[in-house]
């Protein structure tokens, strides 16, 4: 018997489909003890955050027109009038020749009205590939303006593109120095699709041969939690769903900047956002750094995450294909970009009072220092490690050290004795198939317990052996994580999970991908301007982020490469007395457990789980996923069962499937 599982929801079921199970002679004999073998520590289940394929401008971010400010675009050329198409006739270009609204966002677009023009004219924003628009919701928008002749009035408005408008509001007051306006409207009725624009129009009389200048446009729906500048609610709440406890940010390749002036700069993305000028990523399209560092601070402190912070550490990534042209700062250059890192620390974590950083930071809002624990010196240094080793690491680690010694630092490469301080902390990334990740499920196990500690910083299975499961994605990769993949990292998180002694915190990556513009894939969520999908992937991030035990279990027999396609992790809860037992089974059969416990469950089993459904047209295939069009293929049954003895009981593990099973029990003394 299977239900859909409500998180939160308790769904009771009072038969056990478990007794009907066939036992084959080859059911695995599984003993749970009352043995731990260490605390887990509680930053295990995290993630890791850059903005690729859309996944802050676009995604997160909540902000819904796209190329807002024209922000790292050239003037005059096509490129930069992205998103933006004119209304009725009107001439569109971007400028610098006139004053900007700021001095970061110099760009501003030029609108010339013809000399004979019927009715409203002007231009309109697509969006990030639509708009949503919904009944119901507030939309908070504004832009600035300025002519030399023309003081009539603008309308704004939210249409479909064949037309029909659902919600406007008319300002007045345009002279000739930029002015701000701001507005406020509400949808009438809901859009039946994302095929909307915000339009922008002047009446045609008025303006007739007119030029007009507009600049930093923002329309922002309502966010999660309300907060300003916000994100966008469903997105938030799904990632939030998952209770991450670590969130490495901001990147990834997008800190590194394709040359060194181009990397990511703190102080470029906090205050108003007029102030900030956004910056060309690294994957393809500009940053607004409207998601800027106290946005990224804020919303970890949302998700009551603990962030791991990213710096810069020297290097950039010119040309992905050729690491020899990638530009690395030399030693005697280092100095003014480790200052930088220091002064985005005191930033964070500085006194409002005493220092600078937390002066400036009290000026923009808070006070309060923030928590931080963990500094990752650079990103990927092992595509550069030899000056990494030689002195880039050492450099950071030793000034930033020298000041803030209760911080942690984590090394992105693998360490290498010379060093001085040794590596405590290192950053390993892993994107491969699904057989690796099964094959690596007990890399951990013979790890020395030397005091270096791993963060599985990025992974994801992002490949299949089964091409018809590609999609558009060439070469192998996968379009959308598949119940295999899950599968597959589930097994590999078994081992992370039992070897939390040395592998404090794991990151699948990337986490988002909007659907219509994307550099990389798989993604745990995938969107569109109004659709979420949760992968197969993202509900197992979910089922062991939600099931934490406070100490791993020691079962009988361990979990081995002898018990394979069957992988398990047991653990303790030690708050809520839980034991939590944790099985992926990667094969293509189902697969049974003779459970026996060395204590006494109080109350119901529950197990959740993700699996081919027995009764649909997917039934016994594993290489699906849940896709935009289908997004709830594969989604996790909770199935809740008494059981005749206190002690024991049998489990059918279905084919490619992840299961969660958790035990209320009373006995099992204080850890
Ligand atoms: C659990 O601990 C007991 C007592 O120390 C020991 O006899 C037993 O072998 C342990 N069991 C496992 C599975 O480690
Ligand atoms: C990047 O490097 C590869 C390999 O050297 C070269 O073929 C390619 O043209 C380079 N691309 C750019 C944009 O420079
Ligand atoms: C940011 O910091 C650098 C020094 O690290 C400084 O040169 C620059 O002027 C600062 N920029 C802003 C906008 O404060
Ligand atoms: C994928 O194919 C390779 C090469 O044929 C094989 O070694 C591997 O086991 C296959 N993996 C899976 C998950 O089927
Ligand atoms: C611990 O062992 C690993 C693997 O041999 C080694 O890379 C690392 O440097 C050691 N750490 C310490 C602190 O000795
Ligand atoms: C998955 O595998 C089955 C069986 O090999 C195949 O028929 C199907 O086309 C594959 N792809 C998808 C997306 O289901
Ligand atoms: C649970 O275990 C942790 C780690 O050993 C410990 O700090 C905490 O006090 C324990 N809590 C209870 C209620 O026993
Ligand atoms: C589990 O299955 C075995 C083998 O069929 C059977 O002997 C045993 O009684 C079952 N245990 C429970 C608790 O149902
Ligand atoms: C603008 C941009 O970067 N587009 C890229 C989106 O992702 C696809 C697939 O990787 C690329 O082909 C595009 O260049």
């Amino acid at each position: 018997m299977r239900l859909l599982l409500l998180f939160g929801a308790a769904i009771i079921c009072l038969l056990p489909d478990v007794q009907s199970a066939i036992v084959p002679p080859n059911a695995l004999n599984l003993r749970l003890t009352t043995n731990t073998s260490h605390v887990i520590p509680p930053t295990l289940y995290g993630y890791m955050w850059e903005d690729i394929n859309h996944s802050g401008d676009g995604g997160l971010y909540a902000e819904l027109l796209q190329n807002r400010a024209f922000q790292g675009v050239i003037p005059g050329t096509q490129n930069a009038l992205n998103a933006w198409q004119p209304y009725n006739g009107a001439f569109l270009s971007v400028t610098s020749k006139t004053k900007g609204v700021s001095d970061a966002l110099p760009n501003s677009l030029q609108v010339r009205i013809p000399k004979v023009v019927n009715g409203p004219i002007g231009f309109e924003n697509t969006g990030f590939w639509g708009i949503k628009v919904q009944q119901g919701w507030t939309y908070k928008g504004s832009f600035y303006a300025k002519s030399d002749t023309f003081t009539g009035k603008v309308a704004v408005s939210l249409k479909s593109i064949q037309g029909t408008v659902f919600a406007s509001h008319t300002v007045g007051g345009v002279s000739k120095d930029w002015k701000k306006f701001t507005f406020e409207f509400q949808p009438i009725t809901s859009a039946p699709n994302d095929e909307n624009v915000f339009n922008v129009v002047v009446d045609g009389k008025a303006a007739a041969g007119k030029i007009i200048h507009f600049g930093m446009f923002s329309l922002f729906p309502p966010t999660f939690r309300g907060r300003e500048n916000g994100m966008r609610i469903d997105l938030a709440e799904a990632l939030a769903a998952t209770r991450p406890s670590v969130w490495r940010f901001p990147g990834g390749n997008n800190i590194e900047g394709h040359s060194i002036d181009q990397r990511w700069k703190w102080n470029q993305t906090i205050g108003r956002l007029e102030d900030r000028p956004g910056r060309i990523g690294d994957w393809g399209y500009p940053d607004t750094d409207g998601l800027g560092l106290l946005e990224y601070l804020n919303w970890a402190e949302d998700l009551e995450a603990e962030p791991i912070l990213g710096i810069w550490s020297g290097i950039s990534v010119a040309n992905y294909s050729d690491f020899g042209t990638w530009p690395v700062v030399p030693e005697q250059d280092l100095q003014p970009y480790i200052n930088e890192a220091l002064e985005e620390i005191e930033f964070i974590i500085g006194d409002a009072k005493t220092t600078k950083g937390g002066k400036l930071r009290a000026s923009l809002g808070r006070a309060e220092p923030y928590n931080l624990r963990f500094i990752e010196i650079g990103n990927e240094d092992q595509f550069q490690p030899a000056s990494y080793a030689a002195y880039r690491w050492k450099a950071f680690v030793d000034a930033i050290g020298a000041k803030y010694p209760r911080l942690e630092f984590l090394a992105t490469t693998l360490p290498s004795t010379a060093l001085d301080p040794p590596y405590r902390r290192i950053d390993f990334h892993m994107y491969n198939s699904p057989s690796w990740f099964t094959t690596n499920a007990f890399m951990f196990d013979n790890y020395p317990r030397n005091g270096t500690m791993y963060f599985i910083g990025e992974y994801a299975v992002t490949s299949t052996n089964d091409t018809s499961a590609l999609g558009d994605i060439p070469s192998g990769r996968l379009a959308y994580p598949t119940l295999q993949g899950a599968a597959a990292e589930a097994a590999f998180m078994t081992g992370l999970e039992r070897n939390s002694d040395v592998v404090f915190a794991a990151a699948y990556a990337p986490s988002f991908q909007h659907i219509r513009n994307y550099q990389w894939t798989p993604d745990i969520i995938t969107y569109d301007a109004s659709r979420v999908v949760k992968s197969t992937s993202y509900y197992v991030q979910q089922m062991f982020s939600l099931n934490r035990g406070t100490h791993v279990l020691k079962t009988s027999p361990a979990s081995t490469a002898d018990s394979v396609p069957l992988f398990w992790v047991a653990s303790y809860n030690n708050e809520t007395s839980t034991v939590f037992l944790k099985v992926s089974n990667t094969g293509t059969a189902d697969l049974v457990a003779n459970i026996v416990l060395d204590f006494r469950i109080t109350g119901f089993v529950t197990a959740t789980s993700i699996s081919s459904p027995s009764l649909s047209p997917i039934s016994g295939l594993f290489n699906v996923s849940n896709t935009i069009d289908e997004p709830e293929q594969i989604i996790p049954v909770a199935n809740s069962f008494a059981i005749p003895l206190p002690d024991r009981f049998n489990y059918t593990f279905p084919a490619t499937s992840v299961t969660v099973i958790s035990m209320q029990t009373s006995n099992l003394g204080s850890f």
